[in-house]
């Protein structure tokens, strides 16, 4: 097989990696009639199940799951003997799958891949190994896994020891035998978890050094479940399919239970029917917003800890094994067969590093700051340089000769974890930015596997050579991962997933965790659109087609899929009346908003009588007055009310510090333009002159409102430099109306399926302004005289049909000299910022408005003050 360096074997394809995703690759390039050469630097098939021997070692997804799913003759003819497989089993099953379909002819063991560079006249990547081969390819893919880089353990002195050393990721195949010999584990992830109850059984005494306390619950591992196998016998596609379109890569009802809101009985009862069934997927799915709100992942957490605490007797080493450093499921979260219970032996002890850090490793064993120990053996279970790790393990150049790892420096940057800029017909499986390790890695290698193979025959069939994605289309990915990750409590935790294990290394969340459904769902749709996001090339000319898969943020897709599903009718072919009553319906099931100190009714005189008001007074010190701002809500001039937009005015105090009144003002079509306008104007003016007993700062008043509020709380500045007064610090307009012209780009682009729609909007304005009085500047503020106007702070939705009228206004006050601060949310529709407690992307966009309102007053509270 080695040739002379000078003589290059050509492969239409070169596979890196011969474990569950490179053989399934090898199989699908043979299906579309490739030459494919697979290489792998084990002496076998097997990919991490040939590396990781160590005792213990098991998958911990259930078995009638974790295997391949493309072929049912396939499924016919293996059996599992376990719910959860040993390591050799897993091995057997890929050695069995690789000799049913002849792989092994194409694969070259033993070899290490060390380079690949593109050349770009020749349009083929040029691959070299360790062992002096030289192999040229027109696709280059790497199936490398996500965990085969053992990271270094960065601990002092490893080479001194003079006992045996042993890692979890290597594991010698020979075995290891520990009976009677005094053994140290540094390591408490999963490999640590799995190895720990089964050396303890042979080794004389187990030392367990613990750096961090991790979650695990008991795998309860036995025959594969009775009612998973019922399901495959009688309908295996569906179940497949099923699988296929989860969130995880596992048919699962997720629940919508709400852990905050969940009765203690129905809490108890769902977390103790997940401790039973021993799956990773149920113990995650114990509540809805576990992953998302700290107080609902605090019960599972709690409960997990209480576990710990009733099963390992001497309560400090129970305390120490109780993870309250991260919350559950942000770290890896382990299954175990006896890990704690381990911790009840005579002859093993926990060190638990955060008291006594490791100071080095010795000739004889381990050095702590308080302890030395002395070893026969030492098991380093410390973990890999997760994702990115294997990928830039192999000198990877693209265009130009730009490498992978420069280009990836501050973090990965992939489209869909597939491919990256500027490396064309380079292909990743389970890529840092797919689902992969957050999912069923079966269910996941396949589909990356049968996509890639999808493209490359789309190419072929369409005269294309080379396919790239578009910078546009990758960093509109990249966003769209840290957009999922960011409404997670992932991005606060040390843990792999972050990169954090890794000194060094970039803290970018690396997984997608939108889900197996969803992640599918952006792949196809990118084939559905021509290869959206891709450029390609071929002797007969390219084709791009350039643009963005996902731009609305997760969270606001899923409250508008919500809202299309409750089958809502169209508000504008309703009465007022009734569309109120169904506003009032849809605000009684929101979240509250959050605490502020004291929050107050009264009513102030409006030009034609009361108008109602609510005062927000902010929670805690300093003592004393806050500057002041008055809240207009939003609802078209025709729908709204003081509870309207009550939790937006509760985030706006607690994050500005400032008192809030927010004042209910006439609606249309009752009391038609330019009410709302005056009785904002009027509430300005009083809230100025009453500054004082509001617990307002004199003179230090700004105004703010949503949609409908906002241009009338803009009006209302037009209306005070005017007449000359009440000063106005500032104004914040929350994608405010501010024109009447219903032509503008946003409005082609989101003037339906946003919830607010044209035809919507068409009929607030008919509701509130006779068409000959909306070029009144108290109506369209956009069209009037603009120097001398409160600095403002404008938000526009990119989703949004005002989105352009918001922008054009920002834009005009900044030519008439009045400072703007415009934010953009992104990913946003025209009424997901305000929806506090729901759409948990929308905080950073309030937190910046809340900014810009203290920008605007000399007194601002501090934020250091503000919780
Ligand atoms: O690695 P880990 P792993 N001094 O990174 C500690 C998959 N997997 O091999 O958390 C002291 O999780 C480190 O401490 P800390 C699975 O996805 C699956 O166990 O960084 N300690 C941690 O406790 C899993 O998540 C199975 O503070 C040091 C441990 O070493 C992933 O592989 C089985 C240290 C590393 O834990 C990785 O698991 C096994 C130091 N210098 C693995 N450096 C299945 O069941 C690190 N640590 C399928």
């Amino acid at each position: 097989m080695n040739k002379p360096a000078s003589v290059p074997e050509q492969f239409d394809a070169v596979v890196v990696g011969a474990g569950f995703s490179g053989l399934f690759m090898l199989y699908q390039l043979r299906q579309l009639g490739l030459s494919v050469r697979v290489f792998d630097s084990a002496g076998d098939v097997g990919g991490t199940w040939y590396w990781n021997r160590y005792p213990g070692a098991r998958c911990d997804i259930p078995t009638t799951d974790y295997a391949y799913s493309f072929d049912p003759e396939l499924e016919k003819e293996w059996t599992w003997s376990e719910k959860y497989a040993t390591q050799p089993e897993i091995l057997d099953y890929l050695r069995f799958v690789t000799d049913r379909y002849g792989l092994r002819s194409d694969i070259e063991f033993s070899t290490v891949v060390t380079s690949a560079r593109w050349d770009e006249q020749e349009r083929r990547w040029r691959i070299k190994t360790g062992r002096g081969m030289e192999i040229e390819c027109r696709y280059y893919i790497m199936a490398t896994g996500c965990l085969s880089v053992p990271k270094s353990p960065d601990i002092e002195g490893i080479s001194r020891f003079a006992g045996q050393v042993y890692f979890t990721s290597r594991w010698p195949h020979e075995g290891a035998d520990f009976t009677g010999q005094r053994v140290a584990v540094i390591g408490t992830g999963s490999s640590g978890i799995q190895c720990i109850p089964l050396i303890a059984r042979q080794a004389s005494q187990l030392t367990v050094f613990q750096r961090t306390a991790n979650f695990s619950i008991p795998a309860h591992n036995g025959p594969a479940s009775a009612e998973r196998l019922k399901q495959l016998d009688e309908d295996r596609d569906g179940y497949r399919h099923a699988a296929r379109w989860s969130r995880g890569g596992i048919p699962t009802e997720l629940t919508d239970i709400m852990g905050v809101t969940a009765s203690e009985a129905v809490r108890r009862e769902r977390f103790e029917a997940a401790w039973t069934q021993g799956e990773l997927f149920g113990i995650i799915n114990v509540f809805a917003d576990q992953l998302v709100n700290p107080a609902s992942n605090d019960i599972v957490a709690g409960m997990i800890r209480e576990k710990i605490g009733s099963i390992v007797k001497d309560p400090a080493t129970a305390e120490a094994l109780s993870p309250k450093d991260h919350y559950f499921g942000t770290k890896r979260p382990c299954l175990d067969t006896g890990y704690f219970e381990t911790f009840n032996l005579p002859h093993v002890r926990l060190v638990d590093l955060r008291k006594q850090p490791i100071i080095s490793i010795t000739e004889e064993g381990i050095q702590t700051a308080d302890e030395s120990f002395g070893f026969d053996a030492i098991v380093y279970a410390t973990g890999f340089d997760a994702m990115t790790g294997p990928l830039v393990a192999v000198d990877v150049a693209g265009r130009d000769g730009v490498s992978l790892k420069e280009k990836w420096a501050t973090g990965p940057s992939t489209y869909l974890g597939l491919m990256t800029a500027g490396f064309p017909n380079f292909f990743m499986l389970t890529g840092p930015g797919s689902p992969s390790v957050l999912s069923n890695m079966a269910v996941s290698i396949e589909q990356h596997v049968e996509w890639v193979a999808g493209c490359l025959k789309d190419m072929r069939e369409d005269g294309f050579e080379t396919i790239e994605p578009t910078e546009l289309a990758e960093s509109g990915w990249n966003s769209h991962v840290q957009d999922c990750a960011a409404i997670t409590l992932h991005p606060t935790a040390n843990s792999w997933y972050m990169g954090a294990n890794v000194p060094g290394k970039p803290r970018f969340f690396l997984p997608y965790i939108g889900g197996v459904d969803a992640y599918r769902k952006a792949c196809d749709e990118v084939v559905e659109r021509g290869y959206l996001g891709f450029s390609m090339t071929g002797p007969d000319g390219a084709r791009c087609r350039d643009g963005v898969i996902r731009r609305m943020q997760p969270d606001v897709a899923l409250v508008l899929n919500l809202m299309t599903a409750m089958g809502l009718p169209p508000m504008e072919t309703l009465s007022a009346a009734d569309a109120r009553a169904l506003l009032a319906a849809i605000e009684a099931a929101r979240p509250p908003g959050p605490q502020v100190g004291e929050v107050s009714d009264g009513v102030i005189p409006g030009p034609a009588g009361d108008l109602p008001y609510r005062l927000y007074r902010p929670a805690g010190p300093p003592e004393g007055p806050r500057p002041l701002v008055v809240y207009f809500h939003g609802g078209g001039w025709v729908l709204g009310n003081l509870d309207s937009d009550d939790p937006l005015c509760r985030d706006l105090c607690a994050r500005s510090g400032a008192v809030v009144m927010s004042v209910n003002y006439r609606h249309a079509p009752e009391a038609r333009f330019p009410a709302a306008a005056l009785d904002a104007f009027a509430a300005v003016r009083w809230a100025d002159a009453s500054a004082a007993e509001l617990g307002g700062i004199p003179g230090q008043l700004a105004v703010a409102g949503w949609s409908a509020g906002g241009n009338i709380a803009a009006v209302a500045c037009h209306l005070a430099r005017d007449a000359g007064g009440p000063h106005v610090s500032g104004q914040v307009l929350i994608c405010p109306v501010v024109d009447s012209d219903l032509t503008r780009l946003s409005y082609q682009e989101n003037g339906d399926g946003y919830i607010l729609t044209t035809p919507l909007m068409r009929w607030f304005w008919d509701h509130y302004a006779d068409p000959a009085d909306r070029g009144d500047h108290r109506a369209t503020p956009l069209r009037g005289n603009l120097p001398g106007l409160p600095p403002a702070c404008i938000v526009a939705a990119d989703f949004d049909p005002l989105r352009d009228e918001g922008v054009a206004y920002a834009r005009a006050l900044e030519a008439a000299g009045v400072p703007v601060r415009l934010v953009r949310a992104r990913g946003h529709t025209h009424t997901s910022v305000p929806m506090v407690g729901l759409v948990i992307s929308g905080a950073p966009v309030r937190a910046e408005i809340a900014e810009a309102l203290r920008d605007f007053f000399p007194n601002a509270v501090p934020q250091e003050h503000l919780s």
